[in-house]
């Protein structure tokens, strides 16, 4: 079963070849700074708002950011929950993740079950999505009780991302952690690459144009970033890095 907005991120991945999202951590915008972070990485190219990935903002200010997100634009918000307080009904869909190199089932399987029901009350459209966090991991790494996949393991992180396709998953995610000194190695994504058919979304610590187009060449089809919209200059750090995206080399 694929919904509305599945559908539009593999047409625009079919019609662009690669594409970006915006990360917005509710935790560090109030709802008027998210809305004008939306605007300016659209009016950029984004493609899709992804919100979450905070480990303390409130249901309510969670609601509150979407809700102005979304009066703000017109592109699909997709939650990106690191537990079960991060769904919000005002979202289009979410990524239904489970971390595949998680110790902890609850981040297997657990947090899964006590979010699905509220996720169809909700009516969001959950996208399947195989979570691998790699390299340091950072924060995700600590809270998902992860062991990180290291860089010099390529063929772990195929693995991994392999056993998420034979199970379902629509989409799988390399994240080397929010902030991450060394984004995920072109090495580490072309061995995923060469093993999914699914689409790969790569994130964590990109914040320039050459790293977008290095994740962009090897293979990502989608590239997150967060970090970079924080400060000011959202609209020229997004401009750069959907110009590393648009002139990889396929
Ligand atoms: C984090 O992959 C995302 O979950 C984005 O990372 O904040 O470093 O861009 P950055």
């Amino acid at each position: 079963m694929v919904g509305s907005v599945e559908r539009y991120l593999l047409g625009k991945i079919e019609s662009e070849g690669a594409i970006h999202m915006t990360l917005i951590d509710p935790e560090k915008a109030t709802p008027p700074h998210a809305s004008r972070i939306a605007r300016k990485a659209l009016s950029s190219g984004t493609s899709a708002i992804m919100v979450g990935g905070s480990t303390f903002a409130s249901a309510s200010h969670l609601d509150g950011v979407i809700r102005a997100v979304k009066r703000t634009v017109k592109i699909p918000v997709i939650l990106f929950p690191n537990n079960v307080t991060g769904i919000s009904r005002h979202a289009d869909a979410i990524w239904f993740m489970s971390l595949l190199n998680s110790v902890d089932p609850y981040f297997l399987v657990g947090a899964q079950v006590l979010g699905a029901p509220i996720v169809k009350k909700y009516r969001l459209e959950p996208i399947p999505l195989g979570y691998i966090i790699v390299g340091e991991g950072g924060t995700a790494g600590v809270v998902g009780k992860a062991i990180p996949v290291p860089y010099n393991t390529p063929e772990l992180a195929a693995a991994h991302a392999l056993a998420g396709q034979y199970l379902g998953m629509h989409f799988i995610y390399l994240e080397a952690g929010s902030g991450a000194k060394k984004p995920v190695p072109s090495e580490m994504i072309r061995a995923v690459k060469r093993y999914i058919d699914i689409p790969l979304i790569v994130g964590g610590g990109i914040k320039s144009r050459r790293q977008a187009l290095v994740a962009a060449s090897a293979g990502a089809d989608i590239i997150v970033t967060g970090n970079i919209v924080e400060n000011t200059a959202v609209k020229s750090k997004v401009s750069e890095i959907i110009k590393g995206i648009r002139s990889r080399r396929a």
